[in-house]
């Protein structure tokens, strides 16, 4: 039985044409891929510990509760499955790796070292996607990995990348979905360098030798290149700039990975979707807030995320498209991130399918640009909150915010024990 609010709301939805049956059932189906580093604060699981250097990512706040292994990592996990409506994945970094007392380096990695993960995916019934980690390593303190100027330095991380391109390829056969493998590396200068020429080149040369390894199903490992406007200790010169990766990908026929943190503030990452998609065959969107001079704020429903998305429904590319998450915080509850990071992703894609966009368009072909301006200002005050309860209910999941209750729960009785 659905409530009055529902009931109502599909009302007011079909007055503009939309089925809110249709626009729930297709918003549960869209997977949204989890990344596992919010649960630890992007620290990784290798033995010993690498330990963050000055580039890469940096996650800051001290909130009590962080996940300090695979274990918590996906008990964590599995507590936000629960609280999540919709179908999920699961993004793991090359650092979380589980080696035991056996230490590995990235170059030696095996698909064999991911198995507890695996076995985790397969009993959630869970999709994995990849990520190589060119970061917090002692081959990356230069600010450089696959573009360094030391050839050994290069030669490293295009084994690590290839090991993980394997490792991707087993995962997408075990669970028997395709695995998206995901590069992001840090490279690039605090100050002006002289020479932006050669690291360019260098990167690219790299990539071109991780990805003449013919042996590994492009179908299965579905590689995806990311890049950015600037990161910590990168401020001037990003090697893999937007403009670097949008060709790259585009030439080597792979997929360009969109985040939502790595654009000036005054550029539209929703505006940009139609212009790739004129060319390119797919994106994968990192779904993340950007705040000064941070990347990674934990997703909210705010306009940069919703017109994302309703870009996506207006041209009906949601096949077209991978999505993620990619945020950390380590000062508030990490499962609560999660939950807050991932709903509102799940929202917006909700809001984006929920859109009466027919009646606009009618009214932009006609000219009259006023009456289009005028139902784009009502489309925002159509009752989506009781759509969205009504998809958590129909789901299983807690609708609105009771699902901090569970968390409160947990926090009580697991993540506070945890020193
Ligand atoms: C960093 C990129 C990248 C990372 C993860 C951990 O700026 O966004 O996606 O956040 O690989
Ligand atoms: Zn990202």
């Amino acid at each position: 039985m659905s409530s009055p609010a529902y009931r109502l709301a599909k009302q007011a939805y079909a007055a503009h044409g939309v089925d809110t049956e249709a626009a729930i059932r297709h918003a549960l189906r869209i997977p949204i891929s989890l990344h596992c580093w919010q649960a630890d604060d992007v620290r990784g699981l290798e033995t010993p510990k690498a330990g963050l250097t000055g580039s890469g990512t940096l996650a800051t706040g001290g909130y009590p509760g962080r996940a300090r292994n695979g274990d918590e990592m996906r008990a964590d996990l599995d507590l936000a499955l629960k609280l999540l409506p919709g179908k999920q994945r699961l993004n793991l970094h090359a650092f979380y790796a589980e080696t035991g007392s056996k230490v590995v380096d990235r170059d030696e990695l095996e698909p064999e070292h991911f198995a507890r993960w695996l076995g985790w995916a397969k009993s959630r019934r869970v999709g994995l996607d990849f990520n190589p980690t060119y970061f917090a390593h002692e081959m990356a303190n230069s600010g450089f990995t696959l573009s360094d100027a030391d050839p050994a330095v290069r030669r490293f991380w295009i084994r690590h990348a290839k090991a993980c391109r394997h490792i991707a390829e087993s995962f997408a056969k075990t669970l028997g979905t395709p695995c998206v493998n995901n590069h992001w590396v840090p490279d690039g200068a605090k100050d002006a360098p002289a020479d932006r020429w050669a690291p360019r080149e260098r990167l690219a040369a790299s990539y071109d030798a991780i990805f003449a390894d013919k042996s590994v199903n492009r179908k299965l490992c579905v590689d995806a290149v990311e890049g950015k406007l600037f990161g910590i200790g990168s401020e001037e010169y990003v090697v893999g700039s937007q403009e670097f990766y949008s060709n790259y990908a585009l030439s080597r026929d792979l997929v360009l990975c969109l985040d939502l943190g790595h654009y000036h503030p005054t550029e539209s990452v929703a505006d940009k979707v139609s212009a790739h998609l004129a060319f390119h065959k797919k994106l994968l969107l990192h779904t993340s807030r950007p705040i000064r001079w941070d990347s990674d704020h934990v997703v909210i429903l705010d306009d940069a995320v919703r017109n994302l998305f309703l870009e996506i429904a207006r041209g009906d590319a949601w096949d077209r498209m991978f999505v993620a998450l990619d945020f950390f915080d380590a000062s508030i509850n990490r499962v609560a991130a999660y939950v807050i990071g991932a709903r509102a992703t799940r929202q917006a894609i909700l809001c984006g399918l929920l859109d009466p966009s027919a009646g606009m368009k009618a009214a932009e072909a006609a000219g009259r640009g006023h009456e289009r301006l005028a139902l784009m200002e009502n489309a925002r005050a159509l009752p989506w909150g009781a759509v969205w309860d009504e998809l958590c209910e129909r789901d299983g999941v807690p609708p609105a915010a009771k699902w901090l209750a569970d968390v409160a729960r947990y926090e009580k009785s697991v993540q506070s024990k945890r020193a």
